[in-house]
Formats: structure tokens, C-alpha cells, sequence
């Protein structure tokens, strides 16, 4: 089976937790209701269930998502990805390494990293990774344990590192942490890298976000509002 193709533009990486989903008991719908609205990739991120209750949220979730023939990664668990056959998984620096996650998932997974800084970012790209998961963008209460704030400018960096190690087209990109409708046209434009010798610039291939969709009244809406906002931003490549 070959790679799935991943369309990166608009990311859901979910959160069943009370503090951004108030009634946990709509999770399905919820999801549901984004995808109806267009997210384009879908994380199951649940840092508390056990791994039975983890995996059947997992093949449920997954019906889901291939009703939308939208892609669904795991968050953290190489296992659970490979136990329901969904299309990947993401995986954070303190979590099993890219190689062996990579050996056991084999070369038709997606495979995504956090990463926060140009060394990390080199190093998961040298390491086969699919896309990189640049953040945390900004302070956010639905993950407190980040490492480091970037910002537009801890971007920018990267992505002018990963161009100039001739990853920039090989591996791609999204950003995450505090991102909501009114931040993200700014960060598309604000993690731009321009070059000052050449012409053209370089840019993310989408937007990661948990809060924005999984807290809003209208999560269906909420999706359309922001696919909206990120189609419309000119120089989002
Ligand atoms: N990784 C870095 S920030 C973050 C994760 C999973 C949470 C982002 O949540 P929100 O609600 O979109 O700010
Ligand atoms: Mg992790």
C-alpha cells in the first residue's frame, strides 16, 4: 500500500478532557461535525485512557474519519496505530524514537514529530519523519507542559533551516499552540521566510489546533470558519 496522501491545510488533534470539551459524551460528534466542516487530518490525542479503552476509541474514531476519507494518526502510540490500522501516528521528543517507529509502522505510515527547535527539526527530518509539528507557537492552557514558546519567529527559523538542509520539499510542515481564528492569518503570514537574496518565500502547509474546533459551540462551523481564513491567506503555499 503506498503513503497516503496527506492534505495538511486544516489538522484536529483532539482533546476529550473537560477543560476544552465540556461534555466529553459529544466527542464523536464532535469530530463528526469537523470533518463535515473540512479538517483535513485528524489526531487522536488522549493522554489518560487506557489502551483498551484507547484502542476502541481508536476504531471507532477511525470509521469515522474513513466515512471522510480523512487521515487519522495516534498520538504517542505506535501500538495503537498498528492495532487499528489507521494511516499513522505523531510522536513527541520524549516519546519511542523516530527509526523504531519507523521500522515497526513501515514506509506507508504517516509519521509526525513535535518539534521546537532547529535542531530538533533537522534531526526528525534526517530521520524519515513526514511532517513536523512546529510549536508551541503560543502559550495555551490545553498543554502546559511545552517546552519552549516560539513563536512566528521560532518558525521562520525552522523553515529556513529545513530549506537550506534540502528538507523544505521533502517533509511538511504545520504549526501549533494557541491558534484560533483570530491568530492564524497572522501566523501564516508572520512564519513566512522571505529571502533577502532571492526571490520567493517559505511557508507552512497547515495549521494544527485542538481548542479552536474541539471547545466551539458550532465545531462544524468553527472548521469552515478557519479553512476559510487559512485558504484565503495569500502566500500559504
Ligand atoms: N502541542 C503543542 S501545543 C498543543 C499541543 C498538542 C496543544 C494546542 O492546543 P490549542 O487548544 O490548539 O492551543
Ligand atoms: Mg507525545
Amino acid at each position: 500500500m503506498p503513503k497516503p496522501h496527506v492534505n495538511y491545510t486544516l489538522y484536529l488533534v483532539t482533546d476529550s478532557t473537560p477543560a476544552v470539551l465540556k461534555d466529553p459524551s459529544r466527542f464523536f460528534d464532535v469530530v463528526e461535525q469537523a470533518l463535515s466542516g473540512g479538517v483535513s487530518l485528524v489526531q487522536l490525542r488522549e493522554k489518560t485512557a487506557d489502551t483498551g479503552e484507547l484502542v476502541s476509541i481508536a476504531k471507532r474514531l477511525h470509521e469515522l474519519t474513513k466515512k471522510y476519507e480523512v487521515p487519522l494518526l495516534i498520538n504517542d502510540r505506535v501500538d495503537v496505530a498498528l492495532a487499528v490500522g489507521c494511516e499513522g501516528v505523531h510522536i513527541g521528543q520524549d516519546d519511542m524514537d523516530l527509526e523504531t517507529a519507523r521500522k515497526l509502522l513501515g514506509d506507508d505510515k504517516i509519521i509526525g514529530v513535535t518539534v521546537s527547535n532547529v535542531e530538533e527539526a533537522l534531526r526528525a527530518c534526517e530521520n524519515g519523519a513526514d511532517y513536523l509539528g512546529i510549536g508551541t507557537v503560543y502559550a495555551t492552557p490545553t498543554k502546559t507542559n511545552t517546552k519552549a514558546i516560539i513563536g512566528a519567529a521560532g518558525v521562520r527559523e525552522i523553515l529556513a533551516a529545513m530549506d537550506s538542509a534540502g528538507y523544505y520539499h521533502k517533509v511538511k510542515t504545520v504549526c501549533i499552540g494557541g491558534l484560533n481564528k483570530n491568530n492564524i492569518p497572522r501566523i501564516l503570514y508572520q512564519s513566512q521566510h522571505i529571502f533577502g537574496d532571492k526571490p520567493g518565500f517559505l511557508s507552512l502547509d497547515g495549521v494544527a489546533v485542538v481548542s479552536a474546533i474541539m471547545s466551539a459551540d458550532d465545531p462544524e462551523e468553527a472548521s469552515r470558519e478557519l479553512l476559510t481564513l487559512i485558504d484565503s491567506s495569500d502566500k500559504f503555499r
